[in-house]
């Protein structure tokens, strides 16, 4: 069997298969999702297995300026509590996100401190899961480089990050989040990431529906397993939607 006959028989394989052979199949070429064995069940098993086969680490498309959308909306409408407004009336200067779990060197960083690594730019659609998207410019520093300067442990397989707000928080294999795509944001269309678009930092990482782009980040937790997260049964598996939000 070639390379290409095999993929597709997989593929075939998984969309097949019930939830839990997906996840016999999945698991023995080594596309289990965490959800697989963990805290998140097998149904997940077939999505992230075919998509992985599929698109691997293909890069999502990133589009010419002129793309670039005139009114972007930005999901959930301005904040209004207290202490959100507080960190913006005093330009996010005390805003910060700490790195941890398994890590050499956990730090807690400001805007300022994560604006100091490389920065990225993409030019990417945020495809949210109701239907809607826009095409936008992010600027950040990659996660990517900010694992590195953590020390991420090599045996780490997960990174799990939350916002401050209650129940926003998602989580990438190790992969997803070492792809070049991937960012931990601050700027927006040439600017500052405005408050209503997740400013100060948001997640951002185009391979995948708009949900796992996190805004209002405050913490990026590396893993080895996510059944060791305590709230690994919140954000979007526990509203229904896939782990694997790959697009
Ligand atoms: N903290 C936080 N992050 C979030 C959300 C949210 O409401 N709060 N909405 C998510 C959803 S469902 C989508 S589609 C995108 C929307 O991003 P946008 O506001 O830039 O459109 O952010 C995601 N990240
Ligand atoms: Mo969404």
């Amino acid at each position: 069997m070639n390379h290409s006959t095999r993929r597709r028989w997989m593929i075939g394989g998984l969309a097949g298969a019930s939830g839990v052979a997906a996840g016999k199949i999945a698991g023995a070429y080594g596309l289990m999702p965490p959800d697989g064995r963990g805290p998140y069940g097998p149904g997940h098993a077939l999505t992230y297995g075919a998509q992985r086969l599929l698109t691997g680490d293909a890069p999502a498309r990133e589009f010419p300026r002129e793309k670039i959308s005139r009114q972007p909306f930005a999901n959930g409408g301005p904040r209004k509590d207290a202490k959100y407004l507080e960190h913006q009336a005093a330009g996010f200067a005390g805003w910060r996100v700490a790195i941890d779990g398994m890590v050499a060197r956990p730090m807690t960083l400001s805007v300022a401190q994560v604006k100091a690594y490389p920065a990225h730019a993409q030019i990417t659609s945020l495809t949210c899961e109701e239907g809607w998207s826009y095409i936008a410019e992010w600027t950040g520093a990659r996660l990517a480089d900010l694992l590195d300067a953590a020390g991420a442990d090599a045996g780490a397989k997960y990174v799990v990050y939350y916002s401050d707000q209650t129940g926003w928080m998602e989580s990438i294999d190790i992969g997803e989040a070492r792809h070049g795509q991937t960012f931990v944001a601050y700027g927006m269309n040439g600017g500052e990431l405005p408050p209503a678009f997740g400013g100060p930092l948001r997640m951002r990482l185009p391979r995948q529906l708009g949900y796992k782009s996190v805004k209002y980040l405050t913490r990026i937790h590396v893993t080895d397993d996510l059944a060791k997260v305590a709230t690994a049964g919140s954000g979007s598996v526990a509203e229904g939607y896939q782990w694997y939000a790959g697009i």
